[in-house]
């Protein structure tokens, strides 16, 4: 399988996330994806590619104009208004306030176009998570021209951001850019599964009123588990999307065999959608020894799902999404990716 790597990932190196109150070290590191690549090569799993730069475009057919000119501008405005290393948002327009107008004020910007204050905004975040969305859309290229599988090294992830938002962790949604490239080449109907710990409430919400993205997911139920608002079992889409939208909330104790059988009833309504492509949001914070997280896949269980996502039989695009065990995070990807090759 090929890898498209994105070299431009450490360019977003956030030290500290902010969390109940304080500054503590961040858990999306670039040393993540360094460990993946080495994990990559060591396997022999196939070429790396660089990306291919398909320019702003196809980003704007997810995200709003203007919140991409915001997060292009917005650590550079952040230190032009006083501010000083990673930026947080400290203020949001939640029910009653408005949203419609944006404000003059940064502070007040960086509210609006957010959705958490543990997602530092760096100078390089912008340039990393951009290049991340090329890096996406140049293994979609490969799948369409006929590659039955192709893997996305990068981060910052993608699941959680928004048409008009950033947070835990991701700022362009790498899944939902591919998905609709994929629509716009042609393709009718599109899979997204999405296997993170945490519910790709971003992903969700772009594909929500449509039936040509079909989104499902396995995740911590959030009542306990970040994103905390939005992955319930009752949200199955609205308008023309009515059930497309499918998503499996589990409870953190939930045992490896119920993981599985969760992720067969995920498959069983994509096979029933009859997509053209499967897009995998891939997160492996399902492992045991995750630092965030509390479910406890294991390596056997990673090659497991690596081989049932191979019997789904549709070509396949692996996107990188969590993971924050840094040093197992490259043998869980190997193991799912190499599951899958067989
Ligand atoms: C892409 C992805 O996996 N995003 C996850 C974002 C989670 N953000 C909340 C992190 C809370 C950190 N909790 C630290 C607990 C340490 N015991
Ligand atoms: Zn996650």
């Amino acid at each position: 399988m090929q890898t498209v790597y994105n070299a431009g990932h450490a360019q977003h190196a956030a030290t500290h996330e902010f969390f109940r109150g304080r500054l503590v070290p961040a858990f999306e590191v670039p040393a993540r994806a360094d460990y993946i690549l080495g994990a990559v090569q060591k396997a022999g799993l196939g070429e790396v590619l660089v990306p291919v730069d398909h320019g702003r475009a196809p980003l704007e057919r997810v995200h709003a104009a203007r919140y991409l000119r915001f997060i292009a501008g917005a650590h550079t405005e952040w230190l032009a208004t006083g501010g000083e290393g990673d930026a947080f948002p400290a203020v949001w327009p939640v029910r009653t306030l408005r949203s419609d107008v944006e404000p003059a004020s940064f502070a007040a910007r960086l509210g609006l176009y957010s959705m958490d204050s543990g997602t530092p905004l760096t100078a390089g975040s912008w340039a990393a998570a951009y290049a991340g969305a090329q890096a996406s859309l140049t293994a979609l290229d490969l799948v369409l021209a006929g590659q039955r599988s192709v893997y996305v090294l990068t981060r910052p992830p993608g699941h959680h951001a928004g048409a008009d938002f950033f947070g835990g962790y991701c700022f362009i949604n790498n899944a939902a850019v591919a998905a609709q490239a994929a629509r716009d080449a042609g393709l009718k109907r599109v899979a997204i599964l999405d296997v993170d710990y945490h519910h790709g409430n971003g992903t969700q919400a772009i594909f929500y009123d449509r039936a040509d993205v079909f989104y499902a997911s396995v995740h911590g139920d959030p009542r306990t588990e970040f994103p905390f608002f939005l992955g319930h079992a009752d949200e199955t889409g609205a308008g023309e999307g009515a059930g497309c939208n499918a998503n499996f909330p589990l409870p953190v104790d939930v045992a490896n065999e119920d993981w599985f059988a969760a992720l067969e009833q995920a498959l069983a309504r994509l096979t029933a959608y009859r997509p053209e492509l499967l897009v995998v949001s891939l997160g492996v914070d399902t492992y045991g020894g995750d630092p965030i997280s509390h479910f406890k896949l294991d390596e056997p269980e990673f090659r497991r799902m690596g081989r049932r996502l191979a019997a789904f039989g549709a070509p396949t695009l692996f996107i990188q999404e969590g993971g924050y065990a840094t040093e197992a995070i490259g043998r869980n990807v190997v193991a799912v990716l190499g599951g899958f090759e067989g």
